[in-house]
């Protein structure tokens, strides 16, 4: 009877929603940012640890895609996606990013910075 109690109890909570998702929590360069210096990396920082073989971050000129490295994990933080940058001219970017969280649930979203 317990151990039945237990089992609803651990499947209610399988099933709430956004309980484990990865969210956004912090961009470096920031959302909308405009900056001096073009950045050398894209650094995702997401509310939950995060799958690097089944993430991206593509990053958009007014061309089309850059070329950059495949995301990563930083040894110190799973819940961390970075990407290497070429360096990047003048104009204005967008990050286009799918992540896939620990509990395999996807999220994805978009952002703009601007480098002068
Ligand atoms: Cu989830």
């Amino acid at each position: 009877m317990r151990l039945a109690a237990l089992l609803m109890l651990m499947m209610a909570a399988a099933a709430t929603p956004a309980a484990a998702h990865a969210f956004l929590e912090r961009a470096v360069p920031p959302v909308g940012s405009e900056l001096a210096t073009p950045p050398g990396q894209i650094v995702l920082t997401f509310t939950e640890g995060v799958e690097p073989l089944f993430s991206t971050i593509e990053v958009r000129d007014a061309h089309g895609s850059v070329p950059t490295g495949k995301p990563r994990l930083p040894p110190d933080n799973a819940r961390q996606l970075v990407i290497d940058l070429p360096s990047l001219p003048g104009g204005e970017y967008t990050v286009i990013w799918h992540a896939t969280s620990v509990d395999t649930h996807r999220t994805e979203g978009s952002y703009r910075f601007t480098v002068h």
